[in-house]
């Protein structure tokens, strides 16, 4: 028999799912950011996470929680937007589940069930972070974080990361394909397809590692071809987004939402990691790559795009935001999907019109104090020079 506390705990989980998203009172004139997150724990059905029989589960009690939901791969399909969230139960694993909205910004639900993911890899321990990504050759191909425990090293939390794929053309049935190859790098997490072949082939963006948290001797993001998507595999890969020092990638970086195709080049929203007494701290940056040569950067404005900002700070890994997806409208306007803290998705809105001229006139990193210093007089002195005209 149906529990009789389920129906006031479906209330409140309905009033969640209708509650309206607005914007928020932050303005920086480049994104919007709203007052809710759009997916949170609390988003997980119910009947995801308890028995509903009163016999079973007499105190109606969680029996498979849900502890975060947080880096989703988005969409937009028929006009509806979609998000494949990594759903992490209480133990700890994550599995990935669509939710859906009409507007992108609120009502996102999750589908009755988690999406299956055929089980090809045996060794696979945990998958997260996946990227979709519509390509021209017809399919929607999710890539991800495919991770198992590395058994040539003894200590309990040496793990090996490598970037599975999947395509489907409806969500719901997914192929799974090979798990990505790189022969120069021996680890990669934050792997995203390109939508269109480059030079008649399949195009990735890689994030080389040494091991399975350091990057090591990787540099940053990499890019690389391959001709067989089924069995996807790349030789050389060229650093296209170079760590650097006193920047915010100096730790690491990664690729994050799909480039989004500009009007003037193709438009990326990546993830940076530095080192602090705190800990690693997360941001987003972009930076904007040439048509004719995706390896080719036109634009590199310096600094953070999007930081984690007030209650964002906090979650299971405060001081983390972090993308992996991004809905680019043909009106021009640009759904960017980033998680906090690894806890929770938000939303930040803004147009492509917008990210260009953020990404083609925001000045450089001059990388030296008094050169910042001195870009920064340059400014006050055009602007104090108008207010005195205004007068
Ligand atoms: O905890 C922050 C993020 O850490 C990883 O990113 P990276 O590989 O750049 O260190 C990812 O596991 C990501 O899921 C997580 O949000």
């Amino acid at each position: 028999m149906l529990h009789s506390r389920y129906k006031e705990e479906l209330e409140k989980y309905e009033k969640l799912i209708a509650k309206k998203n607005q914007k928020s009172q932050f303005y920086n004139g480049i994104y919007d950011r709203y007052e809710n997150p759009v997916l949170t724990r609390d988003h997980a059905p119910l009947h995801w996470r308890y028995d509903l029989d009163e016999e079973t589960n007499p105190y109606f009690m969680e029996r498979l929680g849900i502890n975060a939901v947080m880096n989703s791969g988005a969409i937009e399909l028929n006009g509806k937007f979609y998000l494949v969230a990594r759903v992490e139960g209480n133990d700890r694993k994550s599995f990935f589940a669509v939710a859906e909205s009409d507007n992108g910004i609120d009502g996102f639900r999750f589908w009755d069930y988690p999406v299956r993911l055929p089980d090809t890899c045996p060794e696979e321990t945990n998958v997260y972070d996946m990227r979709l990504t519509k390509h021209e050759d017809g399919w929607i191909y999710g890539v991800f974080c495919s991770e198992s425990k590395d058994t040539s090293d003894p200590d309990l939390s040496a793990a090996v990361a490598a970037a599975g794929i999947v395509r489907t053309k409806d969500l719901v049935t997914w192929e799974r394909l090979d798990n990505l190859v790189t022969l120069q790098s021996p680890q990669q997490r934050n792997v995203v397809l390109h939508p269109e072949f480059v030079d008649g082939k399949y195009a990735f963006y890689t994030r080389p590692m040494d091991g399975f948290i350091e990057t090591g001797s990787g540099g940053g993001i990499g890019f690389g071809l391959c001709d067989d998507i089924e069995h996807a595999v790349i030789g050389e890969e060229k650093i296209i987004s170079r760590r650097v020092y006193h920047t915010l990638t100096e730790a690491k970086n990664g690729a994050g939402a799909v480039p989004i195709r500009g009007t003037k080049g193709w438009i990326h929203i990546a993830h940076g990691v530095r080192n602090t007494a705190a800990g690693l701290r997360y941001v987003l940056y972009v930076f904007m790559t040439a048509f004719e040569d995706p390896t080719k950067v036109i634009a590199e404005p310096s600094g953070v795009f999007l930081v984690p900002f007030g209650s964002e700070r906090v979650g299971d890994v405060s001081n983390v935001v972090f993308t992996n997806g991004a809905i680019a409208r043909e009106n021009g306007d640009v759904y960017i999907y980033y998680a906090s803290s690894d806890t929770r998705m938000h939303v930040a809105t803004t147009t492509i019109d917008k990210l260009e001229d953020y990404a083609m006139h925001t000045p450089q990193d001059p990388h030296r104090s008094p050169d910042c210093v001195k870009q920064r007089c340059e400014l006050i002195d055009r602007n104090l020079k108008l207010l005195e005209q205004e007068r």
